[in-house]
């Protein structure tokens, strides 16, 4: 952390990290407001909103199921970022706490133990009459009937919609209120309630930084900024 020049004498107790698409960037995933990202082949309101899938139930069905296909292949990997951040857990003087905007599962598959999705997650699915949450099939359909309740088109991919409340909000604000540093890794600041923990960590006195590969929305509420590919910055950091 040396590299960094931050203000801390000795390791930092509590550390918030939150993290965007950009950290899966470079294992392949495709991030969502870049020019070849996954807004670009869908409108939001289509694919990632409860109007959307009840609009229209089999294609956000098919835009999650080719999600899942792409991070169950064999190709795809945890990055030095994912590595780093799992290592930092241990070097840290109390709790790290990785809140992760992303639904992939590449942060525990590099070993990240202390790790909220707060935006859900693609190897999950959840039906809309219980609540039961299950193991996601590798492709879903509006035919598929749910265990719970043995009905169909109750199922629904584990993921919070635009509009929908994020998961673990409490656990997440109590984590800022107690955290000497706040690092978000990869993401564009452009969704909330997410992109305004920044401020919510420095109110309560953190030390603030952005690594990303260009500012960020949000870029001038932190105190230190640094660019450049996630896989290269993570590491240099942990050091
Ligand atoms: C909520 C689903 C309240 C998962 C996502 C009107 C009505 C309702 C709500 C709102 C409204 N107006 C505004 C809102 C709030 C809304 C919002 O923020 N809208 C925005 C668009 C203005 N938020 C919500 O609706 C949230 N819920 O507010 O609930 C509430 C209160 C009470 C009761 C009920 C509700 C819910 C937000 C969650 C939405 N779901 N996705 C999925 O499909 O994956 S959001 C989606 O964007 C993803 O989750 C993604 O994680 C997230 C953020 O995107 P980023 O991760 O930042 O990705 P992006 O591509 O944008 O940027 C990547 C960055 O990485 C770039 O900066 C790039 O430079 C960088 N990068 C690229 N490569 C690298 C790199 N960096 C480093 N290294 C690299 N190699």
């Amino acid at each position: 952390m040396t590299k960094f020049s931050l203000p801390f004498s000795r390791r930092p107790s509590n550390v918030v990290v939150l993290t965007g698409a950009g950290i899966s960037q470079e294992s392949g995933i495709r991030t969502f407001r870049a020019s070849d990202g996954l807004w670009e082949d869908h409108r939001i309101e289509d694919v990632a909103t409860p109007e959307g899938f009840a609009r229209d139930p089999a294609l956000v069905h098919q835009f999650y199921n080719a999600r899942r296909e792409q991070l169950l292949a064999d190709t795809t990997h945890p990055n030095s970022a994912h590595d780093a951040l799992a290592a930092l857990e241990s070097l840290v003087g109390g709790e790290l706490l990785v809140v992760t905007q992303n639904v992939d599962d590449l942060h525990e598959r590099a070993g990240q133990k202390s790790l909220v999705h707060m935006h859900g997650e693609l190897l999950k699915i959840r039906c809309e009459v219980t609540g039961q949450v299950y193991p996601a099939p590798l492709t879903l359909t509006e035919r598929d009937t749910c265990d719970c309740c043995g009905l169909r088109e109750t199922l629904r991919p584990d993921i919070v919609w635009f509009g929908e409340m994020p998961m673990e909000m409490d656990r997440i604000y109590q984590a800022l209120a107690g955290c000497e540093l706040f690092i978000s890794i990869g993401t564009s600041g452009n969704v909330y309630p997410a992109a305004g923990f920044c401020r919510e960590a420095k109110l309560n006195g953190a030390v603030t930084l952005e690594l990303n590969l260009e500012p960020s929305s949000g870029s001038t509420d932190f105190d230190y900024t640094y660019y450049g590919p996630a896989g290269t910055l993570v590491p240099e950091f942990v050091d």
